[in-house]
């Protein structure tokens, strides 16, 4: 039976991954860390530990101490913190990955950590992106990024620890509110135009990035975990999307549910610059070969089940 530690758990992607690995392996069975607790499913209605990934010998006493046999290593600084942060992102994404990964050879458990389409940069090829290609990012995320993936193949290849990973599209969901990155605009688009009929969007028009629904990170996440080890040719940079769009393309399916829905647009810099230095669509083909990667969700289908859900959360008291 698996024991999970989770870092970073009550952030977007761990506040949902939490509560969808209590479902399938116990609620006992997922610790939940994270830099402070808040009044979340995630962090109430199981094991909850505060934990600060940078403290080296806390993160090895929590593991230990619940006994865990896999890490799935989350906390992290994103693209848009890190670029106003170089100095505090490195030592958080960098010194708490490798506390993880140290903790993870020490008690020999499974790891999992996320990189992302931030690891390429504008010399990589933008249209389908390959697998295995040039990375030069241009950020201080997009350098967490690369460096965590060969630190994670790293461990891999010296130590054998099962380490795993994912490139991140986007991600958009509603149950926890992203931070600090540059696709976030994917998401409050969705916020505003249930809550005001218009949003004012930081990323250009025509500025393309891959996004993916939540329920397909999850799945995503959980399928490479229990994928057999013998078919996997790649270890911690699988390209996993599950659309490339603009925030035009989101506005129109949008309208196809609110009519009146307005986009306007009004640049920030520095979070187009990150954009526009990632690609605009990567290909998914060696996720799909190794593990069979395959996501649900389209921008179509995706749009009213993200509509319907966050006008539900947003009519509840707060
Ligand atoms: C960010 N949401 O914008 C994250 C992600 C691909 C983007 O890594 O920084």
């Amino acid at each position: 039976m698996k024991k999970i530690m989770i870092t970073g758990a009550l952030g977007q992607i761990g506040s949902e991954l939490t509560v969808k690995l209590r479902e399938i392996y116990g609620t006992a069975n997922v610790i939940a860390t994270d830099i402070r607790s808040n009044d979340s499913e995630a962090a109430q209605a199981g094991p909850f530990e505060i934990l600060d990934v940078t403290n080296a010998p806390a993160l090895a006493t929590t593991a230990n101490k619940h006994g865990v046999d896999t890490i799935i290593h989350m906390a992290a600084l994103l693209s848009a913190t890190a670029e106003a942060n170089p100095v505090f992102a490195w030592n958080l994404n960098m010194g708490g990955l490798m506390n993880a990964l140290e903790t993870a050879r020490e008690l020999d458990c499974q790891f999992f950590t996320p990189s992302s389409i931030g690891a390429f940069g504008p010399s990589t090829p933008k249209v389908a992106t390959p697998q295995d290609t040039i990375q030069r990012p241009t950020t201080m995320y997009g350098v967490n990024k690369v460096a965590g993936e060969l630190l994670a193949d790293y461990y891999f290849n010296r130590f054998g620890v099962d380490t795993r990973g994912l490139r991140f599209p986007g991600l958009i969901s509603y149950a926890a509110p992203p931070g600090g990155g540059t696709t976030d605009y994917a998401v409050e688009i969705f916020y505003e135009a249930i809550k005001n009929g218009h949003y004012s969007s930081y990323i250009g028009r025509g500025t393309y990035m891959d996004m993916m629904y939540m329920p397909d990170a999850l799945t995503a996440i959980i399928q490479l975990m229990e994928a057999d080890p013998a078919k996997l040719k790649h270890r911690n940079s699988f390209n996993v999307t599950a659309m490339s769009v603009d925030p035009e393309e989101i506005a129109q399916e949008i309208r196809k549910h609110q009519p009146d829905f307005q986009l306007s647009y009004n640049v920030d810099p520095v979070r187009q610059r990150i954009a526009e230095s990632w690609p605009n669509s990567i290909d998914a083909s060696a996720a799909e070969e190794e593990w069979g990667f395959k996501a649900q969700y389209s921008l179509s289908s995706m749009t009213p089940d993200m509509l319907q859900k966050l006008k539900q959360k947003l009519a509840q008291p707060n």
